[in-house]
């Protein structure tokens, strides 16, 4: 075997997903250098179709960063949503907007997931001549309970070697393996909760007919109208979980799609379809604390929410923001007391962002589809939640400055 090559950094960071890449670059502002190491190929993690939304203090976040022109140009800013609904059983559907810009001042962007990836590996990259390592392969952490942390890896070309840092960072996601380092101390809880049924995502050459998100609440099952760009269309329908999307043709697609956002006055543009579609489990997950020693978990390597609050990869922003700050102290002269409010800090916005999720779920979603008798408790609490939601300014309020995003440090 040929010898291992070793390299030194302060900071070592385990995935080039949004919490990989804005911690590097946090630090990076902060003059703290850092390595990335990413399992996939650049072009892989640029073409990943994922999230959408970004919250109001993300925009923000990425903006002090510099990492936000072509987000300022080409992002979609959303002053509202709709919620579709029939009032009652067997009605025709309407759409009852709630009005961020109206409830809380503010609003979303939707820029695809996949671009803020692109926005900050070019900077990184391209614009500051600054390495991520990719490809990598037998990533594993050493020493984490010490003040001399490591990371050995093997690359693409088969070399092997060992990064030496004084902090090392798990960025690489809900299947990486930082999460069973972090809990080999034996100190870690892991929260989880299931749901019966999945998403069927897809994406689509047609323009959107409508210029707002649509959560859609339907007899057969929660269906979801988003979008890309002025030209592309991100639709998504619930379905069972054990889903094999090759059962489902365009055809069928666009059949339930255009059944589950039926409305008065409502069209739903076809098209043809720009990436195979794909079903995502949905999933509650919080893994706490999220520190070991000196290795810091962050993103969905500590935490998953179902997606239909939007809050994925705003939260794993946000905590490597907390990360970032807490590094920064660090090197400046406080030492470990540096670190100390990480984990809870981060955690009291990641429980927010579950509750707000879970409850976004449960409201819109069937537990029963398909099923003849159904369940009408179930289905009434939902109607009333939503008659609730939208027709009270309180109950509207609340969701809106959810949705949006609490400012970071509010929680
Ligand atoms: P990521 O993006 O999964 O990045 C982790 C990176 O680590 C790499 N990796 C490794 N690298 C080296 N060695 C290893 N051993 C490694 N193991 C893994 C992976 O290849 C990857 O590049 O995690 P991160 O950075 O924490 O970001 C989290 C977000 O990606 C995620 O929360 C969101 O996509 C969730 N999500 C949404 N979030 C939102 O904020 N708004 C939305 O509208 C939204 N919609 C969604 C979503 C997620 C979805 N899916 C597909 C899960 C819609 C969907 C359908
Ligand atoms: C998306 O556009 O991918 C998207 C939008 C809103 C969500 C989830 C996903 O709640």
């Amino acid at each position: 075997m040929t010898q291992r090559r070793e390299h030194r950094s302060q900071v070592g960071i385990v995935g080039a997903g949004p919490a990989g890449l804005v911690l590097a670059k946090l630090l990076a502002r902060a003059g703290v250098d850092s390595v990335v190491l990413e399992a996939r190929s650049r072009s892989y993690v640029e073409a990943r179709v994922r999230a959408g939304v970004l919250e109001a203090p993300t925009v923000e976040l990425l903006r002090e960063a510099g990492v936000a022109d072509r987000l300022d140009r080409e992002g979609m800013p959303h002053s509202g949503i709709a919620l579709r609904f029939a009032d009652a059983p067997g009605g025709p559907a309407q759409d009852h907007r709630i009005d961020f810009a109206d409830l809380v001042g503010k609003g979303i962007t939707v820029y695809g997931q996949q671009e803020v990836v692109k926005d900050l590996l070019a900077d990184r990259i391209d614009d500051a001549g600054l390495p991520v390592e990719f490809e990598v392969s037998d990533v594993e952490f050493h020493d984490v309970t010490t003040d001399a942390p490591s990371i050995t890896w093997t690359a693409a070309d088969g070399s092997a070697h060992r990064l030496h840092c004084d902090v090392v960072a798990g960025c690489d996601g809900f299947h990486g393996g930082s999460r069973a380092v972090a809990g080999a101390g034996g100190d870690l809880t892991v929260a989880e909760r299931s749901y019966p049924f999945a998403w069927l995502g897809v994406l689509a050459k047609a323009a959107p007919t409508t210029d707002e998100l649509v959560y859609a609440h339907h007899d057969r099952g929660f269906a979801l109208y988003s979008m890309r760009s002025p030209e592309v269309t991100r639709l998504y329908l619930q379905v069972p979980p054990e889903t094999d999307p090759g059962d489902w043709s365009e055809a069928r697609i666009w059949d339930e799609l255009q059944t589950r956002l039926a409305r008065p006055g409502f069209t739903l543009n076809e098209g043809e379809f720009l990436e195979k579609p794909g079903v995502t489990g949905m999933r509650s997950m919080v893994a706490g604390p999220m520190r070991r020693g000196r290795l810091f978990l962050a993103g969905d390597a500590a935490h998953i929410v179902p997606p239909t609050g939007a809050k994925g990869m705003n939260l794993a922003i946000a905590d490597v923001r907390v990360l970032a700050e807490a590094i920064t102290r660090f090197y400046a002269g406080a030492g470990e007391g540096g670190f100390d409010g990480y984990s809870e800090t981060c955690l009291r916005r990641v429980w927010r962002a579950e509750h707000f999720s879970w409850f976004m779920t449960s409201m819109l979603h069937r537990f029963d589809p398909g099923t003849e008798a159904g369940d009408p408790f179930g289905v009434g609490l939902q109607r009333a939640q939503l008659r609730y939601t939208v027709s009270s300014r309180a109950a509207a309020t609340s969701l809106a400055e959810n949705y949006v995003g609490l400012p970071h440090g509010a929680v």
